[in-house]
């Protein structure tokens, strides 16, 4: 085999391993550690970026199972003012809550950055599935994935109930 073939090959398979961006790029629950059915909960998530070829994320999007989403109590991290410069909308019907670029060009995420957002959110009663889904949307810079997708499972727990003898003890 000739050195240029050779060279050619070796390049052939190692593009593919550095050049898959923003594969990685994640949305993690921060808290509430536990949702209550039917009560209204900050959602606080955090957004990772992980790209590799400097794509940064133009937007994401949470879907949440039914409840109600309040866009007044939406908000985000400012990580480099007036950076992230995000547009940010709640969908009543799907329920989707949306932090997109609001200024164009590239995106509001960096390639090593991670980002708070948050959202209060009516859960509905009961919940069930209990499933977050979302969507992250880079801002096209070489190589794909510029979209990358996952889920988030919720832990559910009912409240409480008040018995006699639990009141009583507060006042003991
Ligand atoms: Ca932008
Ligand atoms: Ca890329």
């Amino acid at each position: 085999m000739s050195r240029l073939l050779l060279v050619l090959l070796v390049l052939a398979l190692a593009l593919p391993l550095t050049a898959r961006e923003i594969d990685g790029a994640t949305v993690t629950l921060i808290s509430p550690a536990n949702v209550t059915p039917g009560a209204t909960q900050t959602m606080l998530f955090t957004v990772q970026n992980a790209s590799s070829d400097y794509e940064w994320i133009a937007s994401v999007e949470i879907h949440f199972p039914g409840g109600v989403l309040h866009q007044e109590t939406m908000g985000h991290e400012m990580l480099s003012a007036p950076r992230p410069n995000f547009a940010m909308t709640v969908w009543p019907t799907i329920p989707t809550a949306t932090w997109t670029d609001n200024n164009g060009g590239y995106g509001e995420i960096y390639s090593t950055e991670s980002c708070d957002v948050w959202v209060d959110w009516t859960a509905p009663s009961p919940i069930d599935p209990a499933i977050i889904t979302w969507e992250l949307w880079g801002d096209v810079f070489g190589a794909e994935p510029h979209y990358v997708t996952g889920s988030i499972q919720l832990l559910v727990t009912p409240v409480a109930e008040r018995t006699w003898s639990s009141i009583k003890a507060l006042y003991r």
